[in-house]
């Protein structure tokens, strides 16, 4: 750790070696303005106390954060050498490293108070992961994320519910560009509030909520927050819009990241909603026609980031995402009374490549609603290779039935009648059909439609 040092000029700025820790402590105090003002996007910017740090760009995205603030920090990066530095970003309070930053080239740094006032606080980089990594699937086997704003980054808007002043926010506000208040009154943080707000993340001296669990966002500057109740209608979620409606037929990967507040406990029933609307509404359950849940078991979630993922094929142009606590209100369980969530990095991508998805795929509902096909297939194995095992229910023995193939796209790629439904039908798979991700359905007169996914695998 480097400890309180502080330079009031580049040439001697502080080393900032570590990564992912507070690593070095600052006082304006007594510091003279170094360089003049480029104005940073801050109304009455005043570099009057300006102190100096420097470090080497590891090549991997970040975010520097400042922390127990006693006032608002303004930090302006700088390339080159000490003597002809280029300002190359602004923050406050936080600031993302821009693109074109160089692996291992020096920055430099510069922090000073907003206003004219000293400024305490501790500093730090943090690697910044990329929104869409996860161990539910390689990033590369994703098509691009519909999420508008997945990091829930705080923009022109940048409401919280609860503001310390002015009136309540109602359900359906904004909270952040493309994030509204869904369920109930959730709300969104941004590291760069005034310091001495609630909704400030990392949090300061004064804010002390979050002391405890030193909460920072996992990408960015912003993130989402929520809460769930045991036992309780009260349970929050927050609404956010996709960039392009969903393909039906097509798979899709579902994730968020989640964290607790603090060690205290938790709950389950994380879940994705997906609609072809926006949801606002005042309190859950508002009956989701698709919806993906966490089906680790309750309360795991901890004090650390983790994702939460599922597989759905969309059978609707959804083009709504609506996360948080969205099982029924009576089943939810708790370890805690209340319990706070925080969210960021949300993901729906279509997955290009349902091989490098380690989401269990039969395992994941596609759908609840009835204007879907209905799963409840039993095949096996699951992935397959050649050829595909159904077990058939009792009931249809000896009915006639169809039995088709879905490729990805929706297209249908084999079907074959089955004149007497024996209680195990062997479905060859054709030599000609790719590997990845295909959707088998059984279709019996007078009964509903059954399905199953089936992962290619040669
Ligand atoms: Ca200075
Ligand atoms: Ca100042
Ligand atoms: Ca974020």
């Amino acid at each position: 750790m480097g400890g309180s040092a502080t330079s009031d000029e580049a040439s001697g700025a502080v080393l900032i070696a570590d990564r992912d820790a507070y690593a070095v402590e600052f006082n304006t105090n007594n510091a003279t303005q170094s360089l003049p003002s480029n104005g940073c996007g801050v109304i009455g910017d005043s570099p009057d106390d300006d102190v100096w740090f420097k470090f080497t760009h590891d090549g991997d995205a970040a975010t520097i954060m400042c922390h127990f603030l006693d006032d608002n920090a303004v930090l302006e990066l700088f390339q080159g050498p000490v003597g002809s530095l280029a300002s190359i970003a602004c923050g406050y309070n936080y600031l993302v490293f821009p693109s074109g930053m160089v692996d291992g080239q020096t920055y430099h740094l510069r922090v000073y108070s907003r206003n004219t006032s000293d400024l305490r606080g501790k500093l730090g980089i943090f690697h910044t992961p990329h929104p869409m990594e996860s161990e539910c699937a390689d990033v590369d086997c994703l098509g691009p994320n519909l999420v508008l704003n997945p990091g829930i980054e705080p923009g022109e808007l940048n409401a919280t519910m609860f503001q310390t002043t002015g009136p309540p926010v109602p359900i359906g506000h904004g909270l952040a560009p493309h994030w509204h208040t869904a369920v109930a009154t959730a709300d969104s943080y941004s590291s760069g509030n005034d310091f001495a707000d609630p909704e400030h993340l990392p949090t300061n001296l004064a804010g002390s909520i979050d002391l405890a669990s030193d909460v920072r966002p996992r990408g960015g500057g912003g993130a989402g927050g929520a809460f769930a109740r045991q036992s309780s209608t009260y349970h929050e979620a927050l609404g956010g819009k996709l960039s392009a409606p969903l393909v039906p037929g097509v798979p899709y990967l579902i994730a968020f990241n989640v964290r607790l507040r603090g060690n205290i406990g938790g709950c389950d029933g994380f879940g994705v909603h997906l609609g072809l609307e926006p949801v606002a509404v005042s309190y859950p359950p508002f009956n989701p026609p698709m919806q993906i849940e966490w089906q680790g078991g309750p309360i795991n979630v901890t004090n650390e980031w983790q994702t939460i993922c599922g597989q759905i094929i969309a059978d609707q142009p959804y083009e709504h995402i609506t996360i948080g606590v969205l099982k029924p209100r009576d089943e939810v369980e708790c370890t805690a009374g209340i319990v706070y969530y925080y969210f960021d990095d949300v993901t729906v991508a279509e997955v290009i490549d349902a091989l490098c998805v380690t989401v269990d795929v039969p395992e994941v509902d596609p759908a609840t609603s009835a204007t879907v096909i209905g799963d409840g297939l039993n095949v096996f194995p699951n992935p397959a290779n050649d050829r595909l095992n159904i077990s058939i229910e009792e009931g249809l023995i000896g009915e006639e039935a169809v039995i088709e193939l879905f490729d990805v796209t929706g297209k249908q790629v084999h079907a074959r009648v089955v004149p007497s439904l024996a209680s195990n039908v062997v479905l060859e798979l054709p030599a000609e059909l790719r590997e990845g991700l295909y959707l088998v359905m059984l279709r019996v007169e007078g009964h509903e439609p059954m399905s199953a996914r089936v992962i290619l695998h040669r």
